[in-house]
Formats: C-alpha cells, structure tokens, sequence
C-alpha cells in the first residue's frame, strides 16, 4: 500500500490516431494518471515543495500529451508515463488511461481507452574489464547507465582486480557492480545494457573470453527468471568472488531469492570452496 495522487480526466484536446483526419481536424482526450509517492512528510510539513504539485504534473501531462502526433494512444499513455517517472523521481510508480470516447470507429460506442503501468524496480549490474584502460572503459559504462533517463545509479562499489574466472587464459579484470533504480522491464534493460557494451567497443567473439566492458544483471527485485535471453538471477553469481565481493560492499544482507541466503554468506561460501578447491569453485547447493 502506498500513498497516492490521482488527477482523473484530464480533458485534453489532440491530435492522436491513425486516420489522416484525427491528425487533422483533432478530438477530445481524457487523461488520468495515479501517481504512487510517499505523502508522510508534506503530510505533516504543510509545504508544497515537499510534494509533486498536482498542478505542474498535470501541465507537464497537458504539455507531453498535446506535443507530438501519435498513430496510437498506447504511445501517447507511454509517453506522458515516462515523462512523468523522468520528471519526479520521488514518483515511485504510475498508472496512466488516455480514453478516446469520440474514436471514429463506424458504431456507437460510449468510450475506449487504454491504461499502462509503470513503476520502479532495483537492481544489480555487475560491471567487468579486461582488455585496454579497464578503469575508464567502467566509468564510460556506468556513466552512460546514469545518463539514460529511465535508469538512476543508487549505489556504486568499488573497483576490484581479480584473475581470470572460467579456464580463459587472459588478462586480469576490473570488477565492480551497482545498483540501479529504473523502470524498464528486465529484457528492456539489458537490451540497454547490451547498446551501451557495444558503444563501448563489445565484440562477442570466445565466450567467457576478453572483453573491454560486460555488463551482466545479477539481481531485479525478487524475480526468478528463466528464459532463453536472460536468467535472473544471473546463473553463476554465487560462484564468483569477483561479483560477491563488490555485492558484500554495496548490499552484504541483501538475500538470493532462490538460495535464500544474504551476499554475505554466498561470499563466504565461494571463498571457501575457492580455498578448498585449485579448480572452479563448485557451485553452493541449496541446504
Ligand atoms: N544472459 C542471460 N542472462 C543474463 C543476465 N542475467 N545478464 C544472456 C546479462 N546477460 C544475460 O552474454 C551472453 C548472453 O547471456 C547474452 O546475450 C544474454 O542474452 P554475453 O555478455 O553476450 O557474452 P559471454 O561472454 O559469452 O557471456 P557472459 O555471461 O557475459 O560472460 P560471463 O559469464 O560474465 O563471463 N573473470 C573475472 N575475474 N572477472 C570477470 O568479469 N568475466 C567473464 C565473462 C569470465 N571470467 C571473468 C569475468
Ligand atoms: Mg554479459
């Protein structure tokens, strides 16, 4: 449960559609928007400037709404959605109907309307180098995962050098990881991820081999995922010291949704398999 702000239909008149004639001649919208933010402290101050004024978010709905041209009002929901997260990030999440009641449809119909919902989710990214400047080739990544406007950087370890994992034979890595607030889906960010890893000069030519920058998903919220682009969590986390380590820096009670145990105690696990063993750490079963 959250607290919330609601402003409900929002009369906007635009230009939205598919037929040549909505693009032209325009029509009547309604906008209403739910945004979810914590009201405790304007609550209890009295201060507008504690709050999101429901005034200037309605004006920046009105703006983003009446700005562009749009075949389908899903785009204009999504639009103003995302103009509204990048705009107040005290907004935690926010859900979004644009109805179109006068659509030209041929029959009668009272109204049509869609909705979307967003909201804000946490994750982790492992960052990892090894070939040219390692250290500038992770500030570029991590500053171009703070520049895109749907991703906020909240927490940031610090560098590591560590040997090879895997059996490549290579040059040592940089590592470190982060933690991110954004509002993309889990495919979404690593399709984000991936732009940004070949901007940055990616090639993908021997798996698990050198590479200037690999930004990897270890965490997103509590999701288990298992699909043929993306496992999260990531599949061989809990082996690698070069992850757990940085995580124990930013997040050491932070718990693995499927071991159920904190990056405190994985870390721990890892380093004593990596003692106890010359090879690759086994993996740490669930017990
Ligand atoms: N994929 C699936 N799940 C994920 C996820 N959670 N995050 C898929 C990111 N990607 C995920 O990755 C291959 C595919 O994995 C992606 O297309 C995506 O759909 P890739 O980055 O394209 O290529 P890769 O090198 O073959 O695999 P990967 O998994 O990135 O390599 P690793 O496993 O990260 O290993 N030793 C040290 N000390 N430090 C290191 O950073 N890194 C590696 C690379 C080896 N040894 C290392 C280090
Ligand atoms: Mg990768």
């Amino acid at each position: 449960m959250m607290d919330k702000i609601t402003i409900k239909n929002l009369h906007i008149y635009a230009y939205h559609g598919v037929h040549d004639s909505e693009k032209e001649t325009g029509q009547n919208f309604y906008v209403s928007a739910v945004l979810y933010t914590d009201l405790y402290v304007p609550g209890h101050s009295d201060k507008l400037d504690d709050t999101v004024s429901y005034s200037d978010a309605a004006k920046l709905i009105y703006r983003v709404f009446s700005e562009n041209k749009y075949d389908l009002i899903e785009r204009s929901a999504y639009t103003v959605a995302e103009a509204v997260l990048n705009e107040y990030p005290q907004v935690e999440g926010i859900e979004l109907s644009v109805s179109k009641p006068e659509a030209p449809i041929g029959l009668e119909i009272e109204d049509v309307s869609v909705s979307v919902e967003l909201r804000r989710h946490t994750a982790y990214i492992a960052l990892g180098s090894n070939i040219g400047d390692r250290r500038e080739y992770l500030d570029k990544a991590v500053g171009m995962i703070e520049e895109s406007p749907e991703i906020s950087v909240t927490g940031r370890s610090s560098y590591i050098e560590t040997k090879p994992y895997g059996g490549v034979k290579q040059d040592d890595f940089l590592n470190g990881v982060i933690k991110v607030r954004t509002y993309l889906s889990p495919f979404i960010l690593l399709d984000r991820l991936q732009f940004i890893e070949n901007r940055l000069g990616r090639e993908r030519k021997i798996h698990w081999g050198p590479r200037t920058i690999d930004l990897d998903i270890l965490l997103y919220d509590d999701m288990i995922l298992d699909s043929e682009k993306l496992t999260i969590p990531h599949a061989d986390m809990i082996n690698r010291e070069f992850v757990l380590k940085p995580m124990c820096e930013i997040a050491p009670n932070l718990v693995h949704p499927v071991y159920k145990k904190s990056m405190r105690q994985l870390f721990d696990a890892a380093s004593l398999a990596a003692v106890n063993s010359n090879a690759e750490p086994p993996a740490v079963g669930i017990q």
